[in-house]
């Protein structure tokens, strides 16, 4: 038997939405064997060829229990509703010990078996590039290039783990009633506002309501002391019986449509991917690999100049990764 060529094979089956190529090429960007590198670039740069372009993603942040796994499932059976495909990545918290995701989030995203218009993945954030997982940027691509959203689940919400916005045209705070120290931390300027900002739990009355209010003052104040300068979306739903849902399905619509008619769309794109680039490829070369490169600001413009000229993240930081480690050698 003659082994099909995995990448271009592949990267068809992605983009007809075969869900067994789908998962194949999810666990082909998860697998951490250099020896998988090159296939993997392949795949991504055969993927990006035949993309449509019109793929949008959307990223959930909000602290444990918030419901944002709730959250992602009623907003993907409504978006199943308006005739959209939905692609699905929850990154979990690693089990420090297996170094697997923990479950439990699974069970909640619970799509129709029978419905090959949406596709859940699980992905443990492998503990670094703040709650998401390493391999995260590279599935998004995969899952771009077969749904029309892509919906990503992150962990926790915060300082280092608002990484999701590298990887999503736009992001959501999922938000449970009761949560002053978040309010806070907005209010201070400490955590930037999202586009979409979410009550969940509506179905608990006036709990919720008074937590919309708090939400809407802390906004409002952070805008005043000059924190914000875009007016976010602020929406009370509830997961568990599906009141909202629509209205935050229209909100993040507006979102998007607004992003890509100003040309933001882009721009954030580009600017994910360069910072997601630059961060991978610090990991893997360290301090002296990027002194190596020139520092910071010539990384930067060498990395924007690929990105503008198409090449996906994961193939620029293989290549300076190669360059820094030849000019380590040679300077050694
Ligand atoms: N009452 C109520 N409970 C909810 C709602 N959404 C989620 N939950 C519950 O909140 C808990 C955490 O939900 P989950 O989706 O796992 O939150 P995550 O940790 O943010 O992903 C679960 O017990 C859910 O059943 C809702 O709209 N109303
Ligand atoms: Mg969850």
């Amino acid at each position: 038997m003659v082994a099909p060529s995995p990448p271009i094979d592949l990267a068809d089956g992605v983009t007809r939405r075969h869900r067994a190529a789908v998962g194949r090429a999810l666990s082909l960007v998860e697998d951490r064997r250099p020896s998988s590198t090159e296939t993997v670039v392949r795949l991504l740069d055969a993927l990006r060829k035949q993309s449509r372009g019109d793929s949008r993603r959307i990223g959930f942040t909000g602290p444990p229990g918030a419901g944002k796994s709730s959250l992602v499932s009623a907003l993907a059976r409504e978006l199943r509703k308006r005739g959209l495909t939905v692609g699905i990545l929850a990154v979990d918290p690693s089990s420090p010990r297996s170094g697997g995701a923990l479950l439990g989030d699974r069970a909640r995203i619970d799509p129709d078996p029978h419905d090959d218009g949406i596709f859940v993945r699980s992905m443990a954030s492998g503990g670094d590039l703040g709650g998401l997982a390493r391999a995260a940027f590279s599935a998004v691509e995969v899952l771009s290039a077969a749904f029309d959203r892509v919906l990503v689940e992150t962990v926790g919400v915060g300082q280092s783990e608002t990484d999701v916005e590298l990887v999503a045209d736009t992001t959501v705070m999922v938000l449970q009633p009761a949560s002053g120290d978040i309010l806070q931390f907005l209010k201070a300027g400490i955590l930037e506002i999202p586009d979409v900002f979410v009550v969940n739990k509506a179905d608990l009355g006036e709990v919720a309501e008074r937590t919309r209010r708090d939400l809407t003052a802390s906004v409002k104040h952070a805008r005043a002391a000059g924190l914000a300068f875009h007016e976010p979306s602020i929406l009370s739903v509830s997961a568990i019986d599906g009141s909202g849902v629509p209205g935050l399905a229209d909100a993040v619509g507006q979102t998007l449509d607004a992003l890509a008619g100003s040309g933001d769309l882009a721009v954030r794109r580009r600017e994910g991917a360069c910072a997601w680039t630059e961060k991978a490829l610090a990991r893997r070369v360290g301090e002296l690999g990027i002194e190596a490169l020139g520092g910071r600001v010539a990384l930067r413009e060498r990395v924007e100049k690929r990105v503008r000229e198409g090449a996906c993240g994961l193939s620029i930081a293989v290549d300076l990764e190669r360059d820094a480690i030849r000019t380590l050698r040679a300077t050694a």
